[in-house]
């Protein structure tokens, strides 16, 4: 039988030009950088579910155990939704927590990776035959255009897994005053949000044991490779990651090997031994400077959860 999902393809961004257009670009930069959100295509995607079951990756499986221990919290405060969005939906697991305990009439998942929301949101239609299902496939970090159809007034916006952190302070407060402007009075925006903690915690998360997260890393390459006309080989890569604690930041890097020309659409990048590919930031907060950040964007701060080591916390923000 066929579910009914609402796929919003209109919404679709043209991504292998995107990809193009800022490998380029960020490959003439000096120093060398790419956006981490292509890091989703279907492969890296499966990579990122396997990286939040790495022990090292406390993020998760901490997040899930606030939001399970809080839903009844967030049930209260929240009060009753109609209707919730999910923020890079990816895999679609923490929200079932939220579909349980608010028991909304319809569900709207946003991911940039197109098959990987079909799918989730695809299980999702399964297991609740009760919900709407919608389903768009975009890059939110540039505008976050409802679908027409999905009216709402009295949305939750559920912005999971510390996303947040992957973009520059600056960008995470036009994000959050974006949100806010989008949103109808009294909407509300629940976000996870990572925070400070001693480095070696911090770095052994985005270094794990098993390599998860250098396959992740190095996968951007191969998409690279995959999608565009070039002839970069990630064997010439290693990845690197470390907490850069001036910039309350996790730093990922892919470190050239050796002295090489790659070839991307015709053009030629050269990179010495060691010159280094950054590609994501991951900002960590304090639950202080995170509600500074949020009130800034005209939020109000209504609720604060952490778990008992204050690894990450979960915040309820009311516009
Ligand atoms: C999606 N994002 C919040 C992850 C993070 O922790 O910054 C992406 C990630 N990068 C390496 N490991 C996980």
């Amino acid at each position: 039988m066929a579910l009914a999902i609402h796929f919003h393809d209109r919404l679709q961004q043209p991504h292998a030009a995107s990809l193009r257009e800022e490998t380029l670009r960020g490959f003439a930069a000096t120093p060398k950088q790419v956006s981490p959100k292509f890091f989703y295509d279907r492969r890296g995607s499966e990579l990122f579910e396997q990286i939040c079951q790495q022990p090292e990756y406390y993020l998760t499986r901490t997040e899930e155990r606030i939001l399970a221990d809080a839903a009844g919290d967030i049930r209260e405060i929240a009060g009753p939704r109609s209707d919730l969005i999910e923020l890079g939906s990816g895999a679609s697991r923490k929200v079932r927590l939220l579909l349980e305990a608010l028991h909304p009439a319809s569900y709207l998942g946003i991911d940039i990776s197109e098959d990987f929301l079909r799918s989730s949101t695809q299980r999702l239609a399964a297991d609740y035959p009760w919900l709407e299902v919608h389903a768009a496939c975009t890059d939110f970090s540039h505008e976050l255009a409802l679908p027409e159809d999905f009216a709402s007034e009295h949305p939750l916006v559920f912005f999971p897994g510390s996303s947040i952190g992957n973009f520059t302070p600056e960008e995470a407060a036009a994000l959050l005053r974006h949100l806010h402007d989008v949103l109808p009075v009294g909407g509300g925006l629940l976000i996870g949000v990572d925070l400070v903690k001693p480095r070696a915690v911090l770095e052994a998360a985005y270094n794990d044991r098993a390599q998860v997260t250098a396959a992740f890393n190095l996968n951007l390459l191969q998409r690279i490779g995959n999608e565009l006309d070039s002839d970069i080989d990630p064997s010439r890569f290693a990845h690197h990651a470390f907490f850069n604690e001036a910039e309350s930041r996790i730093e990922m890097h892919l470190v050239s090997r050796q002295a090489q020309d790659v070839t991307v659409e015709g053009r030629c990048f050269h990179f010495d031994a060691g010159e280094s590919l950054h590609t994501e930031n991951s900002y960590k907060y304090t639950l202080h400077s995170f509600a500074a950040l949020a009130d800034g964007a005209g939020f109000d701060c209504r609720a604060q959860w952490t778990d008992p080591r204050e690894l990450f916390s979960v915040h309820y923000l009311q516009r």
